[in-house]
């Protein structure tokens, strides 16, 4: 199965723009309880570098761009989020790097759960350790 699970979120666009709703359970594959933002990172800066042991997330460029390598131990996948109507799934246990974030890029996130440090692995040998 392919670590790159995309959501097309339908526009409620008219030929004044275009719009996109999201509500939990329904075109969002959880409860959201926690929304975060990362904006304005700096040129030739990457982030993530870690999993998380439950926590399930949908992440949305909803400005400009960044690339996302998806790693489940055995082997990496990447995509590039370029388009506010795309949502990249994460799922729990799976390893996330985020870089070439553009100028102009504001990803979205969306959370099943709230913000708890316990649940990341932040050290890429114990999560090898624990996926295998
Ligand atoms: C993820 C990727 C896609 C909080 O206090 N509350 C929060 O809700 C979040 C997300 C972070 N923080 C604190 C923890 C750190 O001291 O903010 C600081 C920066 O977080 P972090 O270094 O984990 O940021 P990223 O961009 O590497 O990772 C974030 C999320 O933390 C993570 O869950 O999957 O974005």
């Amino acid at each position: 199965m392919s670590l790159i699970n995309v959501i097309d979120f339908k526009s409620l666009g008219d030929e004044r723009g275009e719009l996109v709703s999201i509500e939990n359970n329904k075109n969002i594959p959880f409860e959201i309880k926690r929304v975060y933002y990362v904006f304005k990172t700096q040129k030739g800066v990457a982030r993530g570098f870690h999993a998380h042991k439950e926590l399930r997330q949908v992440a949305i460029c909803i400005s400009g761009s960044c690339k996302f390598i998806m790693d489940n131990g055995k082997v990496k996948e990447s995509f590039v989020l370029d388009d506010p109507q795309k949502g990249l799934y994460i799922n729990k246990m799976q390893w996330r790097e985020m870089h070439e974030f553009s100028d102009d890029c504001v990803l979205l996130v969306l959370a099943s759960d709230v913000y708890d440090e316990s649940d990341y692995i932040r050290d890429y040998a114990d999560f090898i350790q624990m996926v295998n």
